[in-house]
């Protein structure tokens, strides 16, 4: 499945007129997927970034971030939660201005691994779902795409785009394969920690009452609190505890966001 998305993705391209992608609002531009976009523009749909889990920052971070990507990289952008079913009524006005005018309209949903699409897909299908209509000479693997018409003359198409994130960041590690089939959880976390602790110096303190900023201590403590300790000898099981770690965060109960202004400033830093 996961060999055959990038198919997928240009199946799915060439049937929208305009393309959501779903970002982590945590970390929106580890979320993105640069290659995504650069399809879509040759193709030329329109993306509007979804700036999704708005509920776990506060409102002037999601403000940041759309500001960040109306001006700096000039795409449409609009934040919602679509777990709390906030900000779709600005999506789907957004929706429109993108298209100008054009109708119907058939929506695409696209994004790495964990962002939210089928949570969004839901949402937008909400008490729409009554009317669908089975989506007509639709090639491959999305033969069974459903139209769900979500509100004035626009359809979603329901199969989301699963997008194979970019490489490089910590992000790509964690979302390209289950938790469980990670090669090195313990080395995987031990970023992670880095990553989050760079944000939020309190984040283990909140999330798990451990007050020390040292990672490799931080998931030995968690595995002692949580027992799973060898019978043996009592030493902490790291790899379980690197596991929840790593869940936790894409749960997102570690509380851990990037702000526009602090990545500037740690851009200029590393400068
Ligand atoms: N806090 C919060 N969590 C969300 C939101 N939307 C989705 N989630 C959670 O994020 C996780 C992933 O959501 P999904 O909708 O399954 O994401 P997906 O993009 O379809 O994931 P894949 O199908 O694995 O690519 C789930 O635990 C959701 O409950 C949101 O707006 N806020
Ligand atoms: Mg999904």
């Amino acid at each position: 499945m996961k060999l055959a998305s990038w198919r997928l993705i240009h199946e799915l391209l060439d049937m929208c007129d305009v393309a959501l992608e779903i970002v982590d609002i945590r970390d929106p531009l580890a979320t993105r997927s640069r290659k995504l976009e650069a399809i879509a523009k040759r193709k030329g749909v329109p993306v509007i970034i979804v700036l999704n889990k708005a509920d776990l920052v506060p409102l002037r971070v999601s403000e940041a971030w759309k500001k960040y990507f109306e001006t700096r990289e000039r795409i449409k952008a609009v934040y919602i939660s679509a777990r709390e079913r906030l900000g779709t009524r600005v999506l789907r006005r957004t929706i429109k201005e993108v298209v100008e005018g054009k109708s119907p309209i058939t929506v695409g949903v696209f994004g790495i691994p964990k962002v939210g699409k089928s949570t969004l897909i839901n949402t937008l299908k909400g008490r729409h779902s009554a009317s669908t209509s089975p989506y007509p000479g639709t090639p491959g693997y999305t033969r069974k795409s459903q139209l769900f018409k979500i509100g004035g003359n626009m359809y979603l198409i329901d199969t989301p785009g699963l997008v194979p994130p970019d490489r490089g960041d910590i992000e790509s590690v964690i979302r390209s394969r289950p938790i469980d089939k990670l090669e090195n959880p313990a080395a995987t976390a031990l970023e992670l920690i880095k990553k989050v602790l760079k944000y939020n110096p309190y984040a283990f303190l909140q999330a798990y009452g451990i007050e020390s900023k040292d990672p490799n201590e931080i998931i030995a403590e968690l595995a002692k609190k949580r027992g799973w300790v060898y019978k043996k000898d009592g030493e902490p099981i790291l790899h379980e505890a690197a596991k929840a770690i790593i869940r936790d965060y894409l749960d997102g109960k570690i509380v851990f966001y990037i702000t526009p202004q602090r990545l500037e400033e740690s851009r200029s830093d590393s400068a």
